[in-house]
């Protein structure tokens, strides 16, 4: 949980409120710092139910999207999710994936590898989905800023539907079909993660398709993958994941995968703090350290014995990349005593043949413990791959350009 210092709030504004609602001053300073000025948003900061769904029969952008899904002649062809590797890309593509596959469609899913391939669509493996047959590629969680790839898509003869939540550039990819709620004025769907944006275009599908299938149990993943890709819990977001915890630490709780993972993993009460240190890093790990394509397998699967097995995996898996983590980062601590690197302004370290899937978890140790912008390096047949961890005040990325 971050905190955030909120702004200086005036003695008249307290009692102000204080008037119109009759609560205590605290309590009317509190709701004043994080920006409740009347009783009306007070009161809907404390409804924490799922609300304005129905906003997103007013919104384009879905409604085109859904209704390009929908309609006949794509019922009928091969489609593929290109998803992510880490917990919102998986997410997001499983569900979306399930959703469609129990609603009769042909489809697949497709997630890069994180060391291979890395981020995105590549063109590579547009090419082998080509050529498995894929006539639709549908992103999830990536895709808003693949210019050239959304290009070769449809010289290849393919279609495209982006779904995605990163800002998108100031242009945007080729295709009419883009769902991205930061590119709509939809101020409380404004922050979803990709796994959220998954989830709305389920509920519009299923708005239309009645197959009746439990989305509650998509609900609760995408509580994982919200808190897990650290979005502002603003919103949908706050809504969603208030209401998922409270079910589920009331015992309602419809998905076994999750189920499992609170089980293996000994957690006692979901709250955003285990989701995000204990559960999510599960999932996480597999594309960390293998291929992510698995945590689609386990959250699609249907076979009880199958998800046990896929659950005390990945807890392996954690264990054992917190072990590599560790290694890795005694290693850096190591050159940056001897090579007293922690004396400069900026921590640079150059490694051949670390672990390109933990590099980022290390930068951001090194850069908590020295308060350096750090940039940690991996390097692998003469190419490095960089992770870099900045610190408050300064702009690692425009750093960069302007270097
Ligand atoms: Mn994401």
């Amino acid at each position: 949980m971050k905190w955030n210092k909120r702004n200086e709030v005036s003695f008249r504004e307290i009692v102000k409120l204080q008037r119109e609602t009759g609560l205590s001053k605290e309590l009317c300073e509190l709701y004043l710092s994080r920006g409740l000025k009347s009783r009306q948003e007070i009161d809907s900061f404390n409804n924490t139910d799922i609300k304005n769904l129905e906003k997103l029969n007013t919104l384009e952008s879905i409604q085109m999207v859904k209704d390009k899904i929908l309609d006949k002649e794509v019922r009928l062809k091969k489609i593929t999710i290109f998803g992510d590797y880490d917990c919102d890309g998986t997410v997001g593509t499983a569900i979306l994936y399930d959703y469609l596959k129990q609603a009769g469609f042909d489809v697949n899913y497709y997630i890069p590898n994180r060391k291979r391939e890395g981020y995105g669509l590549n063109k590579e493996a547009i090419r082998t989905l080509k050529n498995d047959g894929t006539e639709i590629i549908l992103t999830v969680d990536n895709g808003i800023s693949s210019f050239e790839e959304v290009d070769l898509i449809h010289e290849l003869g393919m279609e495209v539907i982006i779904t995605d939540h990163h800002e998108p550039d100031l242009l945007l990819p080729d295709t009419e079909f883009i769902l991205d709620f930061k590119n709509e004025s939809s101020p409380y769907f404004e922050y979803i993660c990709g796994a959220g944006v998954s989830l709305l275009l389920i509920y519009e599908l299923e708005k239309e398709l009645n197959t009746g299938i439990n989305l509650k149990k998509y609900e609760e993943l995408v509580t994982i993958a919200t808190v897990a890709d650290v979005v502002e819990l603003k919103g949908f977001n706050r809504d969603l994941v208030a209401t998922v915890l409270n079910r589920i630490n009331s015992n309602e709780i419809y998905n076994k995968q999750l189920k499992e993972l609170i089980k293996i993993s000994q957690v006692k009460a979901l709250t955003p703090g285990t989701i995000g240190f204990r559960i999510a890093p599960m999932i996480n790990a597999v594309g960390r350290l293998e291929d992510a394509s698995k945590v689609v397998k386990f959250l699609s699967s249907k076979d009880s014995n199958e998800i046990k097995q896929y659950a005390s995996e990945f807890y392996e898996k954690n264990l054992q990349r917190q072990d590599v983590e560790r290694r890795l980062l005694d290693e850096a601590l190591t050159v940056i005593e001897e090579e007293r690197l922690d004396k400069n302004n900026v921590i640079v370290l150059n490694r051949p043949n670390w672990n390109k899937g933990v590099i980022g978890i290390v930068a951001g140790k090194i850069q908590e413990e020295f308060n350096r912008p750090t940039i940690v390096i991996s390097e692998e047949d003469k190419i490095g791959h960089a992770s870099c961890r900045s610190i408050p005040g300064f702009n690692i990325y425009e750093g960069a350009t302007c270097s």
